[in-house]
């Protein structure tokens, strides 16, 4: 029996906010931008983002992403060699579904052995190798850890490719200055609030940006590409998010860091109990933790993983097999060589943390895994395999 689920959804209960769902109902506006909407977007510039850029709410993540693929590379439009998209393949398969629905073709790039962030080197000599084949660049900022912006923005201007930011996990981690991260960014970035991160909405997304014009297209491409006399001027489709939805993600974002908080105690209970796994470095402040990534390595993951199971522990192991060991993604990308990814994946474990879970909860489960490694016989702290 399982007595430590991986993760437990925690959507704040709309069935304790029967008000608000009235109002909605009451309203007659239940999508396209509602009162909502409105206020859900400010709410999030101002609290999470200090007043600073703005955003605009998506139905969800991946729809986020497409539309701000699209638009970025509408200059490439009638470059029929601009087909490439550098993403990681260290990543969730809607990074690259994002970019191939937008028909770019992934040519995986490797990640930091220590950040497991896209390694900026790797894609530099993409590029170079690549040149103006590449359309677009898509870096994941890592289980919410920080992308260095400003590295981006130099390979932005020095290779004339947009940048979109897949921020997934990120909304609540902090950047090396201590802002949330992707504060103050002149690219899209793309934030989930899907009922499995700490934002957990039921679905949704947001995109952020400093940039005014470019969300006020991504807005007009999420509703058909109408503008504001309903005609079609730009490529559209459907990734508005409900009023109910909307609703949901702002209740959340009232509770948000207390949230943030205990998943942090959460994740440093962790961090002092098991000294000997390998854990990722982080490269802002602070991060918001979906869970807890951490590296076993020598043989005997999947052995753990097991013995944890039969002991009524639930772990994952995001993100294995990585998308470029994945049939559907290998058989239309470009592979080069990705030793850190490889290995990485082999050895990575993810440990539950959710709102409804105890600091007591992780110190046991923590127990429990040493007793296992002891039982196995691994050595967490030995060579990568
Ligand atoms: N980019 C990246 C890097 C991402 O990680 C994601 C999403 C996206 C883009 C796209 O964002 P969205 O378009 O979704 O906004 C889960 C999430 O479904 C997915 O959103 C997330 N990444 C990914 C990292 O995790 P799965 O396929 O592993 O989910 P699943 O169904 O196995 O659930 C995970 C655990 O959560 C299970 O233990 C069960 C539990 N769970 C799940 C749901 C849906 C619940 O307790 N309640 C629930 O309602 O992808």
């Amino acid at each position: 029996m399982t007595r430590y689920p991986f993760l437990v959804s925690n959507p704040v209960p709309l069935s304790t906010r029967v008000e608000k769902l009235r109002e909605i109902e009451a309203s007659q506006r239940f999508t396209n931008f509602g009162p909502v909407n409105d206020r859900l977007q400010q709410r999030v510039v101002d609290e999470l983002f200090d007043g600073r850029g703005g955003c605009i709410a998506v139905a969800n993540a991946t729809l986020g992403l497409m539309i701000a693929i699209r638009d970025g590379t509408m200059r490439f439009e009638r470059e029929p060699r601009r087909r490439l998209a550098i993403v990681p393949s260290f990543t969730f398969a809607a990074t690259a579904h994002a970019a191939m629905w937008c028909n770019y073709q992934p040519l995986f790039c490797d990640v930091d052995p220590d950040t497991w962030l896209p390694d900026e080197l790797h894609i530099e000599a993409l590029l170079k190798q690549y040149g103006e084949r590449v359309a677009v660049l898509l870096p994941y900022a890592t289980f919410g850890n920080s992308l260095d912006l400003g590295r981006y923005d130099a390979l932005a201007a020095k290779w004339d490719v947009p940048v979109v930011v897949d921020a997934a996990a990120s909304l609540g981690s902090k950047d090396a200055e201590g802002r949330q991260f992707g504060s103050g960014s002149k690219h899209p970035v793309v934030y989930s609030m899907h009922a499995t991160k700490s934002f957990a909405a039921h679905e949704g997304g947001i995109v952020y940006s400093e940039d005014l014009e470019l969300l006020g297209r991504l807005r007009q491409m999420s509703n058909f590409g109408f503008d504001a006399n309903r005609i079609v001027t730009l490529p559209g489709m459907n990734a508005k998010l409900s009023e109910v939805a909307a609703l949901s993600a702002a209740e959340k974002l009232s509770e948000f860091g207390n949230v943030v908080e205990h998943r942090r105690e959460l994740v440093e209970t962790y961090h002092r109990n098991l000294p000997m796994l390998q854990w990722q470095r982080p490269a802002g402040t602070a991060l918001a933790y979906q869970f807890c990534p951490a590296r076993v390595n020598g043989p005997g993951r999947n052995d753990l993983v097991d013995a944890m199971a039969a002991r009524g522990v639930e772990l994952r192991a995001y993100f294995d097999p990585p998308l470029h060991r994945q049939e559907f993604f290998a058989d239309r990308s470009i592979v080069p060589d990705l030793p850190v990814t490889n290995a990485l994946s082999r050895n990575v474990i993810s440990l539950p943390v959710h709102d409804l879970m105890s600091v007591e909860d992780a110190k046991a489960i923590a127990r429990e895994l040493r007793d296992v490694v002891a039982t196995l016989n691994i050595d967490p702290a030995g060579a990568a395999d």
